[in-house]
């Protein structure tokens, strides 16, 4: 094996520059200096052309030494258009960034170094003429993506910077073998009663037809399709181990493919309109968020990223993660992390918010990309389900798409009902597979019906507040979100605006959102008079996003197992932007990061208005009974809550329970919920602050003798780098609490003193 990763040269037109592999044309540009940064500011315009040419990546190969029967050329991932040429012979030509390449070149290579090139054509130029010939057609956004098979929000998203790059963005290499390869291995680990059943179909090239032997070996022992004495993988609760697939002439190993595998079952219940996963048997409420690629330029992510990312969501409470449909299907490493961590992976097959053309030059690579990307992914514990697509069974209709030019061509549906859903049952039964999110199961019901199947919840932030979450209860919510600008220091590092005004150029250049701005403002007019800085403006929208999913999550919560799940939109950002996201683009958790850990906490409680008055849900989660005395107001209520279910005590005279003071908290085993009859009060919370210099940073200490409501530190204030251990915190009069923030280098106690550090919710409204 030959890794052809590393220095290449990149040209276009007489320009040439210095380029690395995997990569794509923007990193390099901007490695070699030739290139603004497109995060900053509004350059994203400055540096569209870069998507409109045509580029060439150049080194030279040879094959030094013996060789063997069959050399070949492999591209883990070619970034889209491509032409692939050594020395003056054309291998091949590629149009789809989800697939692997692998050429012949035993007759070509020598050991002569010969020059590799690579021409990509511009993703613009092969989707707008694919565009010509099978007709426009309805879509969300204005970008051609729908007529290319290249990660969709590379064109620009509601929440996504239009950066069209082209490149070899994933491993390249040579690899040299004689008698016969393992072609693909899918390997399928299920689970029952104890049991691990293993079936593993292994193609192999070969170049002679002599009989050959295949093992699979478990955790270094050979196995049959049954293995006894097995403990499951189960979310959150990861059990993994090592398989091997080799193949034998005689004697000789020829090849090895090896993985970490896990046991288990997965299945949705769809009984009656329900949508409950159920896995190794048992019911699983779903704490989801959804993933977007986490970065514009997915060449970029490392292992270590993903795990950070990863690690975040899982240490939030978090157990499953939604690949959405707009982005890619993700490295090894990113379902490895997820196998790790039990973190459950709903996978998105590639269609977002368009229509998607059924015939060629489209129709094959859909196939060939989807075949090879289940196979790839089969013996991943993490993935739990494959989904045909975002939005576009229900926007079809919904959005009256069919009554749009182009809207009588072929859509994708054929896709979505039935050329997927044949490849699955052909290559991965194991898995549920469903037609698109959200879908109810079949026509007879609107696709975003809340009666049956997964629903997402947009008219709440685009024209509802978020108390409307309220109104139903959906049998599953795959998505729903409220917007927030990121961190204070992601904003300002990004947007050089003086005045910085939430309407400012550069601030509105980061908000990708339809009326984004309109929305936010909205919202919060709902909630409070009107901001009177853009520190105040920020500090808002940050806690009506944390109280915005609150009032979902919580809602839906106490309805378990009615309402099986609930997916944020979204984990993660790829650019410094105003959105959805919990983590902002430069990586920074947002208060709604912080509020995510309570909201997925294994046992919560939250108070709720219901049928005219209050009740207390006491939401467990565990495996264990959860018994104790719920102290509400006045009332004590003893409980016992089975494992993996919800209790609803119901609240007698709302006005005697909030005894004058304006809220109500309940509260059991140290865990407690708070009412609040009004949205603020203005009076001054008293808060006393001291901050201790102690390893690694400091411990800031709030005592409050008032009322004090969504005290929040900002970390990124004091430091670009350092981190909080809490978003909004309540204190009840006479309550403290410690903060916790950590930096790379020492920390001044005085900085907590700073304007705009540390604040709390009537201090906002009254500045
Ligand atoms: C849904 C998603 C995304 C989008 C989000 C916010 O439509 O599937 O396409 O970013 O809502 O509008």
């Amino acid at each position: 094996m030959i890794d052809l990763s590393g220095a290449w040269t990149l040209r276009s037109g007489s320009e040439s520059l210095p380029a690395t592999v995997p990569g794509c044309v923007h990193t390099d540009l901007l490695s070699a200096g030739r290139l603004v940064d497109p995060f900053l500011g509004e350059n994203e315009k400055a540096v569209a052309w870069v998507g409109r040419r045509d580029w060439t990546y150049e080194r030279e190969i040879s094959w030094d030494g013996e060789k063997p029967e069959r050399i070949e050329l492999v591209f883990e991932g070619l970034d889209t258009v491509a032409d692939i040429w050594l020395g003056d012979v054309k291998l091949g030509s590629t149009r789809n960034m989800h697939r692997s390449y692998r050429f012949d070149v035993t007759a070509l290579i020598t050991d002569e170094p010969q020059t590799l090139r690579v021409h990509f054509t511009s993703a613009y130029t092969e989707a707008e003429r694919v565009r010509a010939e099978l007709g426009e057609r309805p879509n969300a956004y204005p970008e051609p993506f729908n007529f290319i098979r290249k990660m969709a929000c590379s064109f620009g998203w509601d929440w996504g910077p239009t950066l069209v790059t082209s490149g070899i963005w994933r491993p390249v290499r040579l690899e040299g073998w004689s008698t016969a390869r393992l072609r693909e291995v899918r390997a399928l680990t299920t689970y029952r009663d104890g049991v691990g059943l293993i079936d593993v179909d292994a193609t192999l090239d070969r170049t002679d037809e002599r009989e050959l032997q295949v093992k699979v070996l478990l955790d270094g022992r050979e196995v049959g399709a049954e293995v006894p004495g097995i403990e499951p993988w189960n979310p959150r609760a990861p059990r993994l181990h090592d398989i091997a697939v080799v193949l034998l002439d005689g004697d000789t190993e020829l090849d090895r493919w090896e993985r970490r595998v896990g046991f288990r079952s997965v299945e949705i219940d769809t009984t009656d309109g329900a949508f409950l996963f159920r896995v190794n048997g048992e019911p699983v409420l779903v704490k989801g968020v959804n993933w977007i690629p986490d970065d514009i330029f997915p060449s970029r992510m490392t292992r270590e990223r993903y795990a950070e990312r990863l690690g975040a969501a899982a240490a939030a409470g978090v157990n499953l993660i939604r690949v959405w449909g707009g982005g890619i299907y993700e490295s090894r490493d990113f379902y490895e992390v997820c196998d790790e961590l039990g973190l459950m992976v709903w996978q998105d097959f590639l269609f977002a918010c368009a229509c998607y053309p059924e015939e060629e030059p489209i129709r094959s690579e859909v196939i060939a990309e989807a075949r090879e990307n289940v196979v790839r992914l089969s013996s991943h514990p993490s993935l739990v389900a494959w989904n045909g697509n975002n939005e576009n069974l229900w926007l079809y209709r919904a959005s009256g798409w069919d009554k749009q030019p182009g809207g009588s061509l072929t859509w994708g549906s054929d896709y979505y009902l039935s050329v997927l859903p044949a490849i699955m049952t052909e290559l991965d039964p194991s898995r549920p597979y469903m037609a698109g999110s959200p879908w109810s199961g079949s026509w007879e019901l609107e696709p975003n019906s809340p009666e049956a199947g997964t629903f997402h919840s947009w008219e709440v932030w685009n024209r509802q507040d978020y108390l409307h979450y309220r109104d139903s209860t959906p049998r599953f919510v795959a998505e729903f979100g409220w917007q927030a600008p990121p961190a204070w220091r992601t904003l300002r590092d990004a947007v050089a605006d003086d005045p910085l005004l939430p309407d400012s150029p550069g601030v509105l250049h980061h908000q990708k959102a339809e009326d984004g701005n309109g929305k936010l403002a909205r919202g919060l007019a709902a909630h409070f008079p009107a901001p009177r800085s853009t520190e105040a403006w920020h500090y808002l929208t940050q806690l009506n996003q944390v109280r915005a999913v609150r009032t979902g999550i919580e809602h839906w919560r106490s309805h378990w197992p009615h309402t099986a799940g609930t997916i944020l939109w979204q984990l993660n950002d790829l650019w410094p932007v105003t959105s959805w996201a919990a983590i902002d683009g430069a990586g920074r958790r947002k208060p709604l990061y912080h509020e995510l850990r309570r909201l997925y906490a294994p046992r919560a409680l939250t108070i709720q208005p219901r049928d005219g008055g209050l009740v207390v849900a006491v939401m467990n989660d565990s495996p264990e009974t959860w018994t104790g005395i719920v102290h509400a107001g006045a009332a004590s209520l003893e409980v016992e809550v089975e494992p993996r279910s919800v209790s609803i005590l119901p609240l007698e005279g709302e006005g005697f329970l909030l005894g004058g003071k304006g809220f109500l908290v309940a509260e059991l085993d140290g865990v407690r919920a708070l009412w609040f009859a009004d949205d603020y009060s203005l009076d001054d919370p008293q808060l006393t602050v001291a901050a201790d210099v102690v390893p690694g940073g400091l411990d800031v200490h709030v005592h409050a003798a008032g009322l004090a409501r969504d005290i929040l530190l900002q970390p990124d204030r004091i430091h670009p780098a350092a981190t909080v251990s809490q978003g909004f915190v309540t204190l009840l009069p006479g309550e403290s609490t410690t903060l916790c923030v950590r930096a790379p280098v020492p920390l001044d106690a005085g900085v907590v003193k700073a304007p705009w550090v540390l604040t709390d919710l009537a201090s906002v409204l009254r500045s």
